[in-house]
This record gives C-alpha cells, sequence and structure tokens, in this order.
C-alpha cells in the first residue's frame, strides 16, 4: 500500500474516551448470549483541529474473545492515551508500532488506531477508503440473524430478502441448527445463505456438522472453539462446505497458520478483532495470495464502527457480502448524523467528510455517554 506522509507530522493535542450504551431494537441471541443492548468504549483523537473517531469491539464479558470493556479500558486510560497525547505521529503505522509490542489487547490498540487513520485522512483531506487501498464506492452487505423461533426467524428471513439483502446468516447452536436450515431452505431455495455457530460445537459433533452440507451453504462460520485451528483442519476435511473462520484469526500471523493447514477456505476480517485497519490489510493480502474469498464482519458496531468497516470493505478482496448491514436495524437512533443505509443489498461508503465520512451526533452522544474521560 502506499505510504502517504504527513509533513509535519499529526500533533495529538487531546483524546476523550467514553463508554457509550446505545439500547438495541431487538434483542441478538447467539450461541454464547443474548445483547439487549450495546455498550462500546468510543474515542475523539484531537489534533488541527479536526478530530478522528473510533469505537472499540469489546463487550462487558469475555464471551467473545477475552478482552473485555474493563481491560481495554484501563490499558487506554493507563497507557495508550497517555502515550499518544502530546506527541506527534506521520503515519498510522508509527502509532501501530508503538503499541505493536504489548500483549494482545487487539480490540484497545484497534480503537486508537483506527481514530487515527480517521484523523490522518481528514488532515490530508482524502476519504479513509482511498488510503487503505480500496478500490469500489459501494459494498455489498447481507444480514447475520440472531437465534429465535422457527417461524419467527423464516419471518425474518423473508423481510430481508425482499429488502434485497445479498446474503442471510443464521446463526446457530446445538438444538437450534437442522431443522431451522430445513425451514429456511424449503422456503428459500437459492438464496446465499450461511450459518455462524460462534464456537458452540466439537469435533464430536462431526456427523451433525456433515449433515450441514445438505443446505448448500455458503460457508459455515467458526464451528469449533476461537483458539484451534488444529480441529478446524480437521473438521474441514471431513466437510464439502467451507469453513469460514472469525474468532480463531486474531492477527495476520493467526491467518497464515491457518490458511497452511487449510482450517478454513474463507475468512471473516473484523478489523476490531485483529487490532486496526494495517492488520486488517495483512490478513486481507494473505488472503488474496491463497486465493481465499474474505469479507466484512460486524460486531453490531454503531455508525462510527460501521463506518470504518464499509471504508475497509472497499478493498479488493472483499469479494462476499459483509456484515455492513443498516444502522436502523439495530438502533431506533444512532450517534451520526448521517443514515447508514443500504439500498437494494449495497451499502454506500459514507462520505460527508474526508476520514470515515460521518460525523458524530453530539447531543446524543451526550445522553447515551455512560462516562466521558479527557486526555
Ligand atoms: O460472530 O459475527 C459474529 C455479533 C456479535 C458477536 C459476534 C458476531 C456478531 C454478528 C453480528 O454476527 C454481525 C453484525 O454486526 O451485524
Ligand atoms: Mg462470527
Amino acid at each position: 500500500m502506499a505510504v502517504p506522509i504527513l509533513k509535519p507530522a499529526l500533533k495529538i493535542d487531546g483524546a476523550e474516551l467514553r463508554i457509550v450504551e446505545l439500547p438495541l431494537l431487538t434483542p441478538f441471541t447467539i450461541a454464547t448470549g443474548t445483547m439487549t443492548k450495546k455498550i462500546f468504549p468510543l474515542l475523539v483523537l484531537k489534533a488541527e483541529g479536526l478530530e478522528g473517531y473510533a469505537e472499540a469491539v469489546c463487550d462487558p464479558l469475555p464471551d467473545y474473545l477475552p478482552e473485555t470493556i474493563v481491560s481495554s479500558m484501563m490499558l487506554l486510560r493507563t497507557v495508550f492515551l497517555p502515550q499518544l497525547v502530546g506527541k506527534a505521529f506521520p503515519s498510522p503505522w508509527h502509532v501501530e508500532k508503538m503499541f505493536r509490542h504489548w500483549r494482545d489487547h487487539r480490540m484497545a490498540k484497534a480503537c486508537v488506531e483506527m481514530a487515527f487513520w480517521d484523523l490522518w485522512a481528514k488532515a490530508l483531506g482524502l476519504p479513509l477508503s482511498t488510503l487503505l487501498g480500496g478500490t469500489r464506492s459501494e459494498v455489498e452487505v447481507g444480514v447475520s440473524l440472531g437465534i429465535k423461533p422457527i417461524e419467527q426467524l423464516v419471518d425474518d428471513v423473508a423481510r430481508h430478502v425482499e429488502q434485497g439483502y445479498r446474503r442471510i446468516k443464521l446463526k446457530v447452536m446445538p438444538g437450534h441448527d437442522l431443522d431451522v436450515l430445513a425451514a429456511v431452505r424449503a422456503a428459500f431455495p437459492a438464496i446465499h445463505l450461511t450459518v455462524d455457530a460462534n464456537c458452540s460445537y466439537s469435533l464430536a459433533d462431526l456427523p451433525l456438522l456433515r449433515k450441514m452440507d445438505d443446505f448448500g451453504l455458503d460457508y459455515i462460520e467458526q464451528p469449533l472453539a476461537w483458539d484451534d485451528i488444529h480441529d478446524h483442519a480437521r473438521l474441514q476435511r471431513h466437510l464439502a462446505t467451507p469453513i469460514c473462520l472469525d474468532e480463531c484469526i486474531r492477527s495476520a500471523a493467526d491467518c497464515r497458520k491457518a490458511l497452511a493447514i487449510e482450517a478454513g477456505r474463507v475468512v471473516n476480517i473484523k478489523v476490531g478483532r485483529l487490532g486496526g485497519h494495517i492488520e486488517a490489510r495483512r490478513v486481507h493480502d494473505i488472503c488474496q495470495a491463497h486465493d481465499v474469498p474474505v469479507w466484512c464482519g460486524g460486531m453490531l458496531e454503531s455508525g462510527i464502527g460501521r463506518a470504518h468497516n464499509i471504508h475497509l470493505a472497499t478493498l479488493e478482496q472483499f469479494n462476499r457480502p459483509g456484515d455492513t448491514s443498516s444502522s436502523s436495524r439495530y438502533f431506533e437512533r444512532d450517534i451520526i448524523m448521517q443514515p447508514l443505509e443500504t439500498h437494494n443489498g449495497v451499502m454506500p461508503v459514507p462520505d460527508a467528510t474526508p476520514g470515515i465520512g460521518v460525523t458524530l451526533d453530539r447531543d446524543y452522544l451526550d445522553r447515551v455517554s455512560v462516562s466521558v474521560e479527557r486526555f
């Protein structure tokens, strides 16, 4: 990727770190539990009269990956932001390098790096997608439907298919799998259909997982443990359906190893899970070199994280519909001024400003902020 360098470097004048709590329109249930509200750290970085925005995708409890809101806030507050504020950085690569030696905590690192990308892009007057190396001005999207009674789910699928979404992903778990697939497939024989198990099966479930081959799925997302590429490779050898890895890919090194042993044939890229746009781009490039399809995952982000995801998804190898659906599916009201809405399964890249292309609704943000810290 071309590396434009700002001269002089961008000096971070200050930062604002909030915890934001947004009610979800409907509860979202996956194998690990039910979410009724989206709680997340939101970061504003300031320089040269500009603001850069990002959110961290950690949850209150370590039910997706080990990182939590408490652990990432602790690092942001005591280490990352004190190291950043008052210093000048020529590019996001310099920011990323500064935090690389700290182990893990990729969601907190991603939040800082992504806010800097937004700031830097604004200082350069360019869309984030351009700086990341994006090649399109809109992205194809699908939806991720939570666990719910089968009849409701079939109605839900119908509604989203009518709205033009390009792929339907069903959350599954033991006890909510083959019957669900049979019902949805019977009603919609031709749609692009996938499942996401969020780690809820084991190799002992091989007979059941093999039956999923009968439903013409584009892929089965993360059937086995979050830290186990070995068992995914064993499972993939017994399945015709491609496995898509989500939780297992937490770095470019993870991706390289997973593809080397064919633990999966599709990769879900989530910038927040991977530690930022730079690592996401590395994973993208590895997949491209292996001719492995990728798509952009989501974590029920507010408009800020969603905008970052959409810009990232403009890169060439994002050749399957992503989980960057309309913000109005999740929230009655979002914390940004511009609606992020899909039309016929396509999400335009937001461009109201340089950078991520959306602006904060400050009044509403203040109302839904649980805490605000300034640096
Ligand atoms: O596994 O992709 C996942 C939401 C929370 C935690 C994990 C996952 C998800 C989703 C939501 O599938 C996708 C979206 O943001 O629409
Ligand atoms: Mg997933």
